[in-house]
Order: structure tokens, then C-alpha cells, then sequence
């Protein structure tokens, strides 16, 4: 029996139902760090968000005011191309719907671009973000998001693989065409649906 094989007969042992874990992923409990470049650094009060793009008021907030937003804290499970997954991660945010409802989406907006720090890019349907639990969030289990994980801020979509999940996210564009983000326009999916292996173009 190989690594998969065992992987997935561990779960069962371990009382978890197997039909969370994606086709071809298998589960850690490590929190592996996953990024292109460099961790960066904010002074206090440097770090903000802007939404911006196909919105009627497009707005900038700091981190305060993001946290004086009604959060929200829930648990997912998440899955990484490179094929680990983790359960019962648990963050805590603001609703991205909660933000677009600020700006005021125009009608013609069908797609978001999350911008990170440094350039990085991802790209996905706005219905995928406005979930009830895609979420900007700012704390993990309780505690501020260490910087290697994308603190202060990072996106959270859970029901698609993790380079969904911007870390570092400093903007979040509307747009009415779906224009690929930095992994989507090396070689990975447009959209990266983890439970059809959506991995790659063509997949
Ligand atoms: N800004 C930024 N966000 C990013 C990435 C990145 O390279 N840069 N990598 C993505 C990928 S591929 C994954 S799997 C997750 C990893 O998050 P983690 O390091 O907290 O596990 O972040 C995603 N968000
Ligand atoms: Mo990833």
C-alpha cells in the first residue's frame, strides 16, 4: 500500500470521514508555509486594503477598521495543490460580501482579482468570494496570522485549492472578465476546484 493508500486508511482510524479529503491529497497536521518570494514586514498602521475596480465607492481600510467590522469565526479544511490538505483550521474575519457591499458592486462584475504584496495574483469567479465562508481574515486559532501565513491579513476561500487563499492581500478588484492571476497564467487552473482536481490548465 503506498503513502495515499495509507494516508487515507489513517483518517478512517482516526474516526474522520475520508470524503473530505480531495482526490489525490493526503492530510497533515503540520502547517506547511507556501509562497513565491519574499514575508513582508508592515510598520503599526501600515498595512491597508483597498476594493476597487467595478464598484461604485471604491475605499481603502486599515486593519482597525477592518476589525471594528462585524467578524465572523469558522473552521474549513484546506487544500493545497501541492496535495496536502489540513482539517479544522479555524479564522477569524469579515465577510468579503461585507466589503463589496461597502463599495457597491456594479452590475456588470462577474470576476475579482485578490493583489498581494509583491505582485501576487490570483483570479476566481465573484460568486466564489462572496460566499458565507470566503472571509478576509485576520486572526488563526485565536491569534494574530503569524507573517509566514499572511498576517496581518489574508484571504480565506476554502472550497478551492489554498493558492486561491492570497496571503498579504492588500486589494480586491472587480472585473467583468476573468483575467489570470500569477500560478493561473503559469499553468494553473483558472478556477481549482480541489474535489475535481482542477490542478492545472486543461484539467
Ligand atoms: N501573496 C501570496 N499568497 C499566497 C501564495 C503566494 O505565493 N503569495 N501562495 C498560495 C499557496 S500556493 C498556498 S498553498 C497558500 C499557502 O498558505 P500557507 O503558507 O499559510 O500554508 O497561500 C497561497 N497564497
Ligand atoms: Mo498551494
Amino acid at each position: 500500500m503506498g503513502f495515499f493508500d495509507r494516508n487515507r486508511k489513517e483518517l478512517l482510524e482516526r474516526g474522520l470521514d475520508p470524503a473530505r479529503l480531495p482526490p489525490g491529497q493526503y492530510l497533515t497536521d503540520r502547517f506547511p508555509v507556501l509562497h513565491v518570494g519574499d514575508v513582508p514586514t508592515y510598520s503599526a498602521g501600515e498595512w491597508n486594503l483597498t476594493v476597487t475596480g467595478l464598484v461604485d465607492a471604491p475605499f481603502t481600510i486599515d486593519l482597525d477598521e477592518l476589525k471594528s467590522m462585524e467578524s465572523v469565526t469558522l473552521t474549513f479544511d484546506i487544500h493545497c495543490v501541492t496535495k496536502w490538505s489540513k482539517f479544522d483550521t479555524t479564522w477569524t474575519g469579515v465577510r468579503v460580501r461585507d466589503l463589496f457591499a461597502r463599495a457597491g458592486v456594479q452590475a456588470g462584475a462577474t470576476h475579482v482579482v485578490e493583489h498581494a504584496e509583491y505582485g501576487y495574483t490570483t483570479n476566481l469567479p465573484l460568486a466564489d468570494i462572496t460566499t458565507d465562508e470566503a472571509i478576509v481574515a485576520y486572526a488563526f486559532e485565536g491569534e494574530d496570522i503569524e507573517p509566514i501565513h499572511g498576517g496581518p491579513v489574508r484571504i480565506v476561500v476554502p472550497h478551492l485549492y489554498f493558492w486561491k487563499s492570497a496571503k498579504w492581500v492588500r486589494a480586491l478588484e472587480l472585473r467583468d472578465t476573468d483575467q489570470a492571476g500569477f500560478w493561473e497564467r503559469n499553468g494553473y487552473h483558472m478556477y481549482g476546484d480541489p474535489f475535481t482536481e482542477q490542478r492545472h490548465w486543461g484539467d
